[in-house]
């Protein structure tokens, strides 16, 4: 009985409804009359696990059983966006389920709107892990993703005056019926306390004697791949007390102190860290990246190997992707596990574990190289300290074999920081274990080669690769643009969701009128139901026949979101001097979205600025009709599938060179809007790809960057010279837009005129040159769709599948799915 199939209920709608009352009576325990939509929605989030769960345990058997090399993805992040409808579109029961729901009286919609999504990321990085997780099960590659179940995500954000306030984000409120709690399946997570030698027969050992333990309870969340019946498992940590609860404390009237293990353990996985940029949260931080690492490695020896396994094989059977830093602790975790619980000689272990990582940057900011300074390290994880001192050792050594006594080199090289504190530098460690080490895109790969890590790369020639980003059509195409995708498989045919290259079938109609209306047509009705939604969500009302001009991504100074207020406050200022006629200025609506990190003062202040030039914009009579700025708060993924699919005009504007790569800039161009953007990141190659004629460029280039950066750069001297600049920026420093309190903006000001890092002055003319080639390109309405149709058609390249790919042939070497 015990290995009887799971059946699956039958795919029809009888059977859909049938199993939805089952679940709405027997796991809600409510009648459908009485039922709130809360329940329904659980319910039917049920039902659509109900259909996957044969396929998924199945392929955990498989998987099992048939232990080929496969993936565990390490990330700290996964910014999933909601469930129901992408596990509707890969299990093809959208239709199934929207009719069964009618059956029931109930509006697929209205629930599909109930669902919180869990945001557990900051940004891009945790937004690519969820597209990988996507691609590897529509690949059937065998893979399971580790990270934390933050019991708060990225925080809400809601604006008050205008400013950013942090709500806790309690996405698990409610229920959340995507997750399988396995306790059971806990593992146990050491921290501090020391360590000690003794005798092992003839052999000399080390052993940890940690301070404090706490248990890692694993979720397992079903990852189903598009429409090929596989379901992998992304399984993400909770910490609980080992001991939870002091019945003697209690009894003695401390109920504090009763339950604090439980209060301190389960602050580990509390909270998403509300940062991507810098490395800051010191010792929690370190305790939850340690945290999941362990548990993901220890659950990985203990479960998904063979009994009786030969660890000297471990590297043909796993591969550990390191996503960015945080999980870099790992590789000391596999040493010390390796060498002091298997018994593993170190020379042995080291070859493993070299053999068994691989290491992806996110990042061109020296800031945001993660470093531990060796008091913390060494406190809170003193064996590992150890070990990272002995890898570096033998490191170093190896560096003066090649090198001689270089000491500025091996300086340089060293894995320890000396200043200004002792630290361990994460990113080289990954780079000293990495097999392979990989930038997301060509020029962050190039910059990580010569300019971030120049030394290794000279040192370890082989081990620097490319892998540009890409994202998931199936979420970013299909389910958040169902129009175009309609379209798409009227003109080249079913099929190009899992391969995107197929697009290059539309560059036919790109000369085909009838298609151009048909596209321009989508774009439109793309339009109002971001209308509707803005409207409903926000109370905010987009222009109507507006050029929809949009900058959604993580509020950064490097992403230059003031450049665009500089554009925005320039057009305001010519119309309402009178100096240009309103009736001159194409139509537009300015679309904003960003969360800046809750302690980054500058970007807050930025948020700031948005609102109140807006606010001041949308309320000018002079200017009505024409210009719009909107700022929905809490940009999200789900907020993001519906205003990519509306856009007209796609900003990428970082300063070159300091953008990885982006993916927001991919997802925009293949829901066909042209984009305005830098020489930066994965630009270069939409650019590339897209031709020059159907991207606006502007701004320097990263070794024009430089070059000014070396001659001295004064950012004032851009001011004097750009009238349009110095009307811009004097308007937001007389008060214009803070009720003539010059005081409130003027560390914006200043900063742009005496500092400006990221040099938004020194490209303000090429910005504003380039906006008026959109203008004039935008007039043309037929040229224009035909501009953007050619955009769809040739970045079939930035799915997330040929990532995947990249990742299988030049790094992971895992065999062909079956
Ligand atoms: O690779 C995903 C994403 C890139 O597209 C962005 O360009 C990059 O900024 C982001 N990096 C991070 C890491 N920050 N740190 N540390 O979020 O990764």
């Amino acid at each position: 009985l015990a290995l009887a199939p799971v059946i699956p209920p039958a795919s029809t709608v009888d059977g859909f409804v049938q199993e939805f009352l089952n679940n709405l009576n027997f796991r809600q325990g409510v009648a459908l009359s009485s039922s709130s939509q809360n329940d329904r929605y659980l319910a039917l989030a049920q039902t659509v696990r109900d259909y996957l769960m044969a396929r998924w345990l199945e392929d955990q058997r498989a998987q099992f059983e048939r232990q080929s090399k496969g993936v565990c993805y390490l990330s700290a992040e996964y910014l999933l966006g909601r469930q129901l409808d992408n596990n509707l579109l890969a299990s093809d029961l959208g239709g199934i389920a929207a009719e069964a729901m009618s059956v029931c009286g109930i509006d697929l919609d209205e629930l599909r709107g109930l669902e919180v999504e869990p945001g557990l990321g900051n940004g891009g990085l945790g937004r690519l892990a969820a597209c990988f997780v996507d691609s590897l099960a529509t690949m059937s590659v065998p893979s399971i993703g580790y990270g934390i179940r933050y019991e708060y995500g990225i925080f809400r954000q809601t604006f008050v005056d205008g400013q950013q306030a942090e709500q806790p984000d309690q996405w698990l409120a409610l229920g959340s019926p995507w997750e399988f709690p396995h306790p059971e399946a806990a593992q146990i997570v050491s921290f501090g306390g020391h360590t000690e030698r003794y005798q092992d027969g003839d052999v000399e050992r080390t052993r940890w004697i940690p301070a404090w333990n706490v248990q890692a309870v694993p979720y397992n969340y079903m990852v189903p791949g598009y429409h090929n019946g596989r379901v992998n498992t992304l399984r993400l940590w909770s910490a609980v007390a080992t001991h939870a609860f002091d019945l003697r404390i209690f009894n003695s009237g401390d109920y504090a102190e009763a339950v604090r293990a439980q209060t301190f353990a389960s602050n580990i996985s509390k909270v998403l860290y509300p940062e991507d940029s810098t490395p800051q949260g010191k010792e929690l931080r370190l305790q939850q990246q340690y945290f999941f690492v362990a548990a993901s490695v220890s659950d990985f020896l203990d479960h998904h190997l063979a009994d009786g396994f030969d660890l000297t094989k471990l590297p043909d059977r796993v591969i550990f992707q390191l996503n960015d830093t945080h999980p870099v602790i790992a590789v000391p975790e596999l040493m010390r596990v390796l060498v002091d619980v298997r018994g593993l000689e170190w020379d042995a272990a080291w070859e493993i574990t070299r053999g068994c990582f691989a290491y992806t940057c996110h990042t061109l900011l020296p800031e945001a190289l993660e470093e531990w300074s060796v008091d913390l390290l060494g406190r809170l994880l003193p064996r590992h300290l150890e070990i990272i001192y002995r890898i570096n050792e033998e490191f170093l050594a190896e560096v003066r074999e090649t090198y001689g006594d270089d000491e500025l080199r091996i300086r340089n090289m060293s894995i320890i920081a000396e200043h200004p504190e002792r630290a361990i530098r994460m990113a080289y460690l990954a780079t000293v274990a990495g097999a392979k080490v990989n930038g997301v895109a060509e020029l962050h790969s190039q910059l990580l080669r010569d300019k971030v890590l120049p030394d290794f790369a000279a040192f370890f020639p082989g081990k620097f690769t490319n892998v540009t980003n890409g994202v998931t059509p199936r979420r970013f195409l299909r389910l958040a643009n169902p129009g175009l995708s309609s379209l798409i498989t009227e003109a080249v045919g079913p099929g190009w969701e899992t391969d995107l290259d197929r697009l290059q079938g539309l560059e036919a109609y790109a000369d085909d009128a009838g298609f151009r209306t048909a596209f321009a047509e989508v774009k439109a009705q793309n339009k109002v139901r971001l209308r509707h939604e803005l409207l409903a969500r926000d109370g905010l009302v987009v222009g109507e026949d507006h050029l929809m001009d949009v900058m959604v991504k993580r509020l950064h100074e490097y992403k230059r979101q003031m450049l665009k207020v500089l554009h925005i406050v320039s057009l305001y200022e010519g119309i309402a001097s009178g100096r240009v006629a309103a009736a001159e200025v194409t139509p537009r609506t300015f679309i904003f979205g960003a969360k800046a990190a809750p302690g980054y003062a500058m970007a807050k202040r930025i948020i700031h600025l948005i609102n109140a030039v807006g606010s001041v914009i949308n309320d000018d009579p002079r200017v009505e009709g024409r210009l719009k700025v909107l700022f929905p708060p809490n940009y999200n993924v789900t907020l993001a599938e519906r205003v990519i699919p509306a856009a007209d005009l796609s900003e990428q504007i970082s300063l070159a060179g300091k953008e990885a790569s982006g993916t927001g800039n991919m997802k925009f161009a293949l829901n066909g809007a042209l984009t305005i953007g830098t020489d930066d990141g994965a630009n270069v190659e939409i650019r590339r790809l897209v031709g020059d004629e159907n991207f606006f460029l502007f701004g320097m280039t990263e070794p024009e960057v430089e070059a000014l950066w070396s001659t001295g750069y004064r950012p004032g001297e851009f001011y004097q010279a750009d009238e349009d600049l110095r009307r811009a920026l004097d308007l937001i420093a007389s008060g214009a837009f803070s009720g003539g309190d010059r005081s409130t903006f003027e560390p914006v000001v200043s900063n742009l005129l005496y500092d400006d890092r990221f040099m938004v002055l020194a490209d303000f003319a090429e910005y504003i040159r380039a906006q008026r080639e959109v203008d004039a390109a935008y007039a043309d309405q037929d040229a224009w769709n035909r501009a953007a149709i050619l955009n769809v058609a040739r970045c079939g390249f930035f799915s997330s599948d040929r990532s995947m790919r990249d990742y299988i042939n030049g790094i992971w070497h895992t065999p062909p799915a079956l």
